[in-house]
């Protein structure tokens, strides 16, 4: 024993690799383009190696900036985002972001440090329990014990973050074994027996869906994220076209198909166009593709779809029946399922009536905002998207400028959207922005920001100032905290209880301090000439938006009202 332990040492010294090598070789061979972290003790044997490495590393200014960072980038390149942050505050700044990804279906692969293996559990400097925190927001994690473990923990971390669906893995890694001589090790094969991800989907149950299609009088598609997840969105056109079935959009499956297609209807939800609410209500047939029937989409369970047959296809089986019943279930990848789907090619629907119904919705209650002399936040979304033709990348914070981005934005295109969702994240929207132009140097992307999330994460613009990104940060600048004062002037009759910014910087002026122009805006006429100079210029630049701040986002369906009883709505 003691023989081969010494054998063991020699070997070691002999390759002078650490555990920290050994992660980043593991890394370079997942072809990790770009780290988002953070230094500190625990991750200091890693840094010391990323000193000579070859990816490039990013420097958030908080580390909950450098996860939604990670998380924009996930969203827009599809390989997983990489984050690295210390062992206690480190790796607790970056619960947010992994409650959020986890919600969102992102894939990450997050490394912490941790405190050396001989003092875990002795409430060490900088100790926290990483592995019990991020249990329930993660889709798995793991803890380091042994460096002959890391290149297998390190390829089975990022299949598991980007195969079924997606999500985020931590890997927590102790100090002592970063450090730590080792073997050079040959690749190792993952060994996941309890993890086998259903992607083809049963050909019965697909077949009975496709017959459904056939009978169906009132059919329509509710399209997730999952198409966007599974690259699916041409087959999904393909799909809708050979069967003239209208598609309606959830808030995270924006731009899975085209907006101006004569088949798409509009968001559905709690802020969604009436036409796309009422098909959910009245149609016969419904075909869930990658959804998840959240809340703020369906209203009141009881009022959602009450006469249609539930059709669901969905990659994780946990989602079918959870909150909604469903006739027909089919467990796979969408892109699978609509491959599937098309081959069957039966017999259109006929559903006369109902094509006419909804064109009628449509028409004659489409998003409705009323212009004045005060510069309206609907306005410049609607600016915004005309002046970049639909093509631009588009990153929200979350409040009500979401919203109208999401109503007034016509996404034309998969991988142009950014949001958070599912935990609906402020501070979310500057550092996600970062990511998403890191993925897509080319692109044009606006983050979207209410004045309250920008000031959650004006630290980030040091790093759009570092890197020269071009970014338009378009704040919708309310001096409110809009959404909130939204719903104190609806649901508790106009108390404004701390819902107004008492204190504003001059956002100008700070963008200005990081190097970046900043530009007040105060009507139309200085919208369109600001927007027009520049949006074609490639540095960043901060767009002071100030908008009416009595303006409510409509429509609306009150919380616990059926998706059929909206209010706001405007003929
Ligand atoms: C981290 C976090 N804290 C609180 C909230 C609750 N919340 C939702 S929207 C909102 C107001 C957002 O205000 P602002 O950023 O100015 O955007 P606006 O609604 O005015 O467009 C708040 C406080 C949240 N979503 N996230």
């Amino acid at each position: 024993m003691v023989q081969e332990a010494a054998l063991k040492e020699k070997k070691s010294q002999a390759t002078g690799l650490s555990g920290a090598d050994l992660l980043l070789k593991a890394l370079e061979k997942e072809n990790v383009e770009v780290i988002f972290g953070y230094p500190g003790g625990a991750v200091l044997p890693i840094y010391d190696k990323l000193y000579d490495s070859k990816i490039l590393h990013v420097l958030p200014r908080h580390e909950q900036g450098g996860i939604h960072a990670a998380e924009g980038y996930a969203r827009i390149s599809g390989k997983p985002g990489v984050v690295i942050a210390t062992s206690g505050p480190g790796a607790t700044n970056i619960i947010t972001g992994l409650a959020d990804a986890m919600m969102d279906s992102l894939p990450l692969v997050v490394i912490t440090g941790q405190v050396a293996t001989s003092v875990i559990g002795s409430d060490a400097f900088q100790e926290a329990d990483i592995l019990g925190i991020t249990t329930p927001i993660t889709k798995y994690n793991y803890q380091i014990r042994d460096t002959k473990d890391i290149p297998r923990i390190v390829k089975e971390a990022f299949y598991i973050a980007t195969s079924g669906r997606p999500g985020p893995v931590v890997i927590d890694f102790p100090k002592d074994l970063a450090a730590a001589l080792t073997e050079e090790l040959q690749e190792q094969e993952i060994s996941l027996p309890g993890y086998q991800p259903t992607i083809e989907p049963n050909l019965l149950q697909v077949r009975k869906l496709a017959e459904a299609v056939s009978k169906a009088k009132r059919p329509v598609i509710l399209a997730g994220a999952g198409v966007l997840h599974a690259k699916a969105s041409a087959l999904l056109k393909q799909f809708a076209e050979q069967q003239k079935l209208h598609v309606v959009h959830t808030l995270l499956g924006l731009g899975g198909f085209p907006a101006g297609h004569e088949l798409y209807i509009g968001m559905a939800g709690m802020h969604g166009c009436y036409a796309a609410n009422m098909a959910l209500y009245q149609c016969d047939l419904l075909i869930n593709i990658g959804a998840r029937f959240d809340d703020r989409l369906t209203g009141n369970l009881k009022h959602f779809a009450p006469n249609a047959r539930v059709a669901h296809i969905d990659i994780d089986p946990a989602e079918i029946g959870k909150n909604i019943h469903t006739h027909i279930p089919v467990v796979g990848d969408a892109r699978e399922a609509l491959i599937q789907l098309v081959r069957q090619d039966t017999k259109p629907p006929e559903q006369d009536e109902w094509v006419e119904t909804i064109s009628t919705w449509k028409k004659d209650f489409p998003y409705y905002y009323e212009n004045t002399d005060v510069l309206k936040p609907q306005k410049v979304m609607e600016l915004l998207y005309e002046k970049t033709a639909g093509e631009a990348i588009v990153v929200t914070d979350v409040g009500q400028h979401q919203m109208w981005a999401a109503q007034y934005y016509q996404f034309e295109n998969a991988d142009r959207w950014v949001t958070s969702g599912g935990l609906g994240t402020m501070g979310f929207g500057l550092p996600a922005s970062i990511g998403a132009q890191l993925a897509d140097p080319s692109a044009c992307v606006i983050a979207v920001l209410g004045d309250g999330g920008f000031q959650m994460s004006t630290q980030e613009l040091a790093v759009i100032a570092e890197f020269q990104l071009p970014i338009k940060i378009a704040i919708f600048n309310n001096k409110t905290l809009g959404m909130v004062r939204q719903w104190q002037e609806i649901f508790y009759g106009s108390r404004f209880s701390h819902s107004k910014n008492p204190v504003q910087p001059s956002f100008v002026k700070l963008a200005e301090a990081y190097g970046i122009k900043g530009y007040q805006i105060n009507s139309e006429a200085e919208a369109q000439s600001v927007l027009d100079e520049v949006l074609n210029n490639s540095e960043p630049v901060l767009l002071d938006f100030r908008v009416d701040a009595d303006e409510n986002v409509y429509p609306m369906i009150a919380p616990g009202k059926g998706i059929h009883e909206m209010v706001g709505v405007k003929k």
